[in-house]
């Protein structure tokens, strides 16, 4: 199997919502593959982030991909409406449903890739049985709800051990890692075998930092080999 290429999936929960429009001219230009768009409930995670007038927002201004991470209860009410977004990729949480599957299937139903995430307190082996049937697998590496947190302790190590389960079981799907890819960390989750890399406050977002000089940071670390 031909392994994907490393893509860059910048958390815009964590850009300068008073600045967006430069920021995703910025992004666009440098070909960035996706966006990675937080949707919280308050149930679920004890926060609220983004919502669909702001995917909507998104997707009339550039065609680049959405990659929308449902941190929500009932995340099947909600995929007919955030399926509308073209070319989006929708990630929920199978934990807090009975029927994961079903969702699943509504997902692709309604035109849209699907994606599992894989909380801290899981393991892989529990998600087994969905695993043929999705596009993509997020690795969380926080306790999701909240930005600017730090790695799970071993993070790096359950990132490498899912990833080595899902190539050894021939799952076809793209392995995401989100949460505190920091400059340190980035190198380690590439070398652990991830692809898709969600970049926040302790990266490309880093206070104070240049965007245009952080993307080719993140971009040249990812296409160095181990
Ligand atoms: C966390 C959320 C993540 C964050 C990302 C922020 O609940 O799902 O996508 O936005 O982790 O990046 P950082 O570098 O602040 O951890
Ligand atoms: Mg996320």
């Amino acid at each position: 199997m031909q392994i994907p290429v490393r893509k860059i999936s910048p958390s815009l929960m964590c850009a300068d919502l008073l600045n967006l429009k430069k920021d995703l001219d910025l992004f666009i230009d440098n070909g960035i593959e996706c966006f990675h768009i937080d949707i919280m409930d308050g149930h679920y995670v004890h926060n609220f982030s983004l919502g669909f007038d702001f995917c909507r927002a998104i997707s009339s201004y550039t065609d680049t991909a959405q990659d929308i991470h449902l941190m929500i209860d009932n995340p099947e009410d909600f995929v007919p409406l955030f399926a509308r977004i073209k070319g989006s990729i929708i990630t929920f949480h199978p934990e807090v449903l009975y029927h994961p599957l079903r969702t699943i299937e509504l997902i692709k139903h309604h035109g849209a890739r699907a994606g599992v995430a894989l909380n801290p307190a899981q393991t892989i082996e529990s998600l087994r049985p969905l695993l043929p049937h999705v596009d993509l697998l997020c690795v969380m590496t926080v306790v999701p709800g909240f930005v600017s947190q730090n790695i799970i302790p071993g993070g790096i190590e359950k990132l490498r051990e899912t990833v080595d389960y899902v190539r050894s079981h021939g799952y076809e799907l793209e392995i995401e890692v989100d949460g505190n890819v920091s400059w340190e960390n980035l190198p380690k989750m590439r070398d652990a075998g991830a692809q898709v890399f969600v970049a926040g406050t302790s990266s490309i977002f880093e206070r104070g930092g240049d965007l245009q000089k952080n993307i080719r940071r993140f971009r040249s670390i990812l296409k160095s080999e181990k």
